[in-house]
């Protein structure tokens, strides 16, 4: 560490806010051994936290666990209900995006019924605590509702639902929300537009910046961003979303944005070229982001992972910071969840496990001691 750094990080630690329900994990030796260097004071707070060591025009932001998968869990809605789980939500974080209570099917349940009360709540706490709200989503091919995926509607009346979905739930949240995922994972591996979207499939293509005009009506302010997996590395489908950001932007569509989500596995290489694939959306002017930042690994029989697993995890999470601090216009850096009591990964994936950057019990990985590291490096500018 350089003596700017170090100089850096005694400033940071000395002017930092206390942070209660954060002690290191008091689980079993593989996990003391990953608690990482001391940053706690003599009462075992943390002093230092993600969003304070960050730099000032990154926003650190986690996905706020609700909705979706965990309607099956054996826990209530971890949001609403798990105090320890908000207090680190609230102190470690600086940006929240709601991992299903957004989504259609959560937010507009029936054809005429908007369910406002889940989203409500989350963009309140993030009011309270200082934090910015990454609205998700609006234009995908998942999570809809029945009535709308089962619906016969004419090209018309569907066009009319999109518009006056998007419209009411942007509006209903204008000047609240700070980025948008406008289009979620409209294009296939060969860049090809998904025909699994009923809107993509129904009314075209032409769809999608229809939806960003709607959106940028409905909250001028809001950055309006394109968003996926599997962008992370060049190829057919990075590709195909740098021609349709030109396009967009040729035809003065209000796209602000394009984000990684970073879904990750360490059955897979290392993302070492996701900064040149960022550099290249910085290039046209849009602001980049990672939003759903993830590492997963197979886990052995134990359960736990290995030291050595560990390392390897914290270096990928590393390395998508790094991409993400050394483009300038990359400004919101999200994980997908940060304790892997809530995770959606072994729900989806039954071997893999232990992706998020802390245990159940919110003691830290390595990964999060390298994230923070990294970002308390870079605090006084990039
Ligand atoms: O984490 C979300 C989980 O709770 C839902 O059950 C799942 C359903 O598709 O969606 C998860 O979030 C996804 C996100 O909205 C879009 N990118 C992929 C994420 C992981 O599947």
């Amino acid at each position: 560490m350089s003596k700017a750094h170090r100089v850096a990080v005694a400033v940071l630690a000395a002017s930092a806010l206390l942070v209660p329900g954060a002690q290191p994990a008091q689980a079993g030796a593989s996990r003391q051994a990953t608690t990482g260097p001391a940053a706690t004071d003599r009462s075992g707070y943390h002093v230092l936290t993600l969003r304070r060591a960050a730099p000032r025009d990154l926003r650190i932001g986690t996905a706020a666990a609700g909705g979706g998968h965990h309607v099956d869990q054996p826990y209530p809605d971890p949001f609403t209900y798990d105090q320890p789980y908000r207090r680190v939500l609230a102190h470690e974080f600086n940006s929240v995006s709601p991992e299903n209570q957004m989504k259609w099917e959560f937010i507009h349940p029936e054809r005429h019924t908007y369910n406002f009360g889940p989203a409500d709540a989350i963009v309140k706490f993030a009011r309270r605590h200082g934090q910015v709200v990454r609205g998700h989503t609006l234009l995908w091919h998942s999570q809809n509702p029945a009535w709308l995926q089962d619906g016969q509607f004419t090209k018309d009346e569907l066009r009319a639902i999109l518009k006056e979905h998007i419209v009411t739930v942007v509006g209903h949240y204008r000047g609240k929300i700070q980025q948008w995922d406008v289009a979620n994972e409209i294009l296939n591996e060969n860049g090809e537009y998904r025909q699994e979207n009923i809107f993509i499939r129904e009314l075209g293509p032409g769809i999608v910046a229809d939806a960003f005009r709607w959106a940028h009506q409905a909250d001028p302010k809001a950055q309006l961003f394109l968003n996926d997996y599997g962008v992370e590395w060049p190829g057919a489908k990075v590709d195909a979303y740098e021609a349709l950001a030109k396009q967009l932007l040729a035809d003065r569509v209000p796209l602000r944005g394009f984000a990684s989500q970073a879904h990750l596995s360490t059955r897979y290489g290392a993302p070492d070229q996701l900064a040149a694939v960022l550099q290249r959306f910085d290039a046209l002017g849009l602001h980049t982001a990672i939003t759903e930042l993830d590492v997963r690994m197979d886990l052995p029989e134990s359960g736990v992972p290995t030291a050595e697993q560990l390392q390897t995890q914290a270096t990928y999470y590393k390395t998508v910071l790094d991409a993400c601090l050394a483009v300038a216009g990359c400004n919101s850096f999200t994980i997908w969840g940060f304790t892997d009591k809530y995770s959606w990964v072994p729900v989806f994936f039954p071997s893999e496990g232990a992706a998020t950057v802390m245990w159940d019990d919110f003691g830290r990985k390595p990964a999060y001691y390298a994230l923070r590291n990294t970002l308390a490096a870079a605090h006084w500018g990039r």
